[in-house]
């Protein structure tokens, strides 16, 4: 059983997961506006993962026995500058995840609550990824510069990411 603390946090951060599934899939129709269907495909597969994120936390909330509480969402910006503005916005917000996610196992520390610490572990190894990929992205993005062969090469390579369930 969840403490009342340890619920309360859990289940905020539950709605943020399902901020970030909003977020990547208003960058994700963004990018198809702009006519890059690789970049659209990659923010897709990356709003499926959020899904997947939203629904660990609502299950596991479930299975302590309490029921979730979902909360008013904050619209999404619409517009970008540019891809490299997409992503470093990405990786601003996946910072900030990792923030959340550090907070929430500290808080499960406190409270003595190893189930929800355990629980947790997934979601700490999860960021390391989340923040790697946005980096290696920013990092190519910074040397194509305003080459729109290199854009086009790189939207073709996130044609080809796939979700993995
Ligand atoms: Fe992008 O890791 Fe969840 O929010």
């Amino acid at each position: 059983m969840l403490n009342k603390k340890m619920y309360a946090a859990l289940n905020k951060h539950m709605n943020i997961e399902l901020y970030s599934a909003y977020l990547y899939l208003s960058m994700s129709s963004h990018a198809n506006s702009i006519g890059l269907k690789g970049t659209a495909n990659w923010f897709m597969v990356q709003y499926q993962e959020e899904m997947v994120h939203f629904m660990k936390f609502y299950n596991y909330i479930n299975s302590q026995g309490a029921s979730i509480g979902l909360s008013a969402m904050s619209a999404p910006p619409g517009q970008y500058k540019s891809l490299l503005d997409m992503f470093e916005q990405t990786l601003k917000h996946e910072q900030f995840i990792t923030r959340c996610i550090n907070d929430l196992t500290d808080l499960a520390l406190k409270e003595k609550d190893h189930a929800s610490h355990i629980f947790l572990q997934w979601f700490v190894t999860e960021q390391i990824e989340e923040e790697e990929n946005d980096r290696d992205l920013i990092g190519k993005l910074r040397l194509i510069g305003d080459n729109g062969h290199g854009l086009l090469m790189l939207d073709g390579e996130m044609a080809a990411r796939i979700f993995v369930p």
